[in-house]
């Protein structure tokens, strides 16, 4: 088994039997700008930690596997230029290599299962781009999701992707997606949007009472929670259409390709918006943590 490297809280919630949430780190180095990605890291932790649970960032640094990291680990890691963003395909050439890199969905998803963590936090998974008819740009996040199994808490899948096609997507490879106290798929920077979600759950009890029964089960891969925005928060979708648009014309123009396209759409709607799509972003984030909290503390319970 390779060597996991426990931050002492997380160590020491381990140790007594304590619910943990992962949190990842893509979102720290390449979905938010210096200093609100710090910021939002530390806040995140502390909602968790506000909600009775412990948190555990994800980060590969100099070639260990950290879960859960200290303040001054985070700081760095977020000030940090040439971060890799790991997914499934070089999370462990990344470790072989003794680099640093930042895990996605994906990859937090693998390390959470690693450390035995059943639940994690994020914004937005990635899913199928728009374009992807020619451009096959498909998120490993959705296969990920598939033979992993952890509750991943999201607010949907990320606006800039075409939704139903990622709906369609998760529905083949047999992935749960569980609104969370609505009917209609939760659109990440909004709190709905015209597509009804596959399933609907009302209490974090039942979440984690579907993820133990999988489990049971033997059924592999794990569950997409979308848990909408709250509304006094959200960007309504009908604003940001024109500006998710006018980014994606951007990107094909310039060629953006692969990894890059997440991280550079993300970027432009943050100018265009002037700000607001990050204020957004960092409110449905803390929003996904304190739910993840709650699951994961009905887990730990129902396991004793
Ligand atoms: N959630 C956010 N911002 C992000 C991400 C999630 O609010 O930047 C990251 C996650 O790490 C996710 C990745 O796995 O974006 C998706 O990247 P791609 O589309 O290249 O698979």
């Amino acid at each position: 088994m390779i060597d996991l490297h426990y931050s002492p809280d997380v160590a020491e919630a381990r140790a007594a039997g304590r619910p943990l949430v992962a949190l990842e780190s893509t979102i720290i180095t390449h979905g938010m700008p210096y200093p609100q990605n710090v910021e939002t890291a530390r806040r995140v932790e502390q909602d968790i930690r506000e909600a009775g649970a412990i948190p555990a960032t994800i980060a590969v640094l100099e070639g260990a596997l950290h879960i859960g990291l200290t303040e001054a680990q985070l700081d760095r890691l977020a000030r940090s230029e040439d971060v890799a963003k790991l997914s499934r395909a070089d999370f462990a050439a990344c470790l072989a290599a003794g680099r640093t890199g930042a895990t996605t969905v994906a990859a937090t998803m693998i390390a959470a299962r690693l450390a035995g963590i059943d639940v994690f936090a994020t914004g937005g998974i990635g899913g199928v781009h728009k374009g992807a008819e020619t451009s096959f740009d498909i998120s490993a996040d959705l296969q990920e999701l598939a033979q992993t199994a952890v509750t991943v808490v999201a607010a949907g899948p990320k606006a800039i992707l075409d939704t139903p096609k990622t709906l369609e997507v998760l529905e083949t490879l047999g992935v749960p997606v569980i609104a969370y106290g609505q009917d209609s798929l939760p659109a990440f920077w909004s709190a709905t949007s015209d597509l009804a979600a596959p399933l609907r759950m009302d209490s974090p009890d039942r979440i984690a009472a579907a993820h133990a029964l999988r489990a049971r089960m033997g059924i592999p891969g794990g569950q997409l929670v979308a848990n909408p925005i709250p509304t006094a928060e959200e960007i309504p979708a009908a604003t940001l259409a024109p500006i998710i648009a006018q980014a994606q014309a951007e990107a094909d123009a310039q060629g953006i390709a692969a990894k890059s396209v997440t991280p550079f759409l993300l970027q432009r709607i943050f100018e265009l918006t002037e700000g607001a799509s990050l204020t957004a972003n960092i409110a449905l984030v803390r929003n996904n943590a304190r739910l993840a909290a709650e699951i994961a503390k009905c887990l730990c319970n129902s396991a004793r």
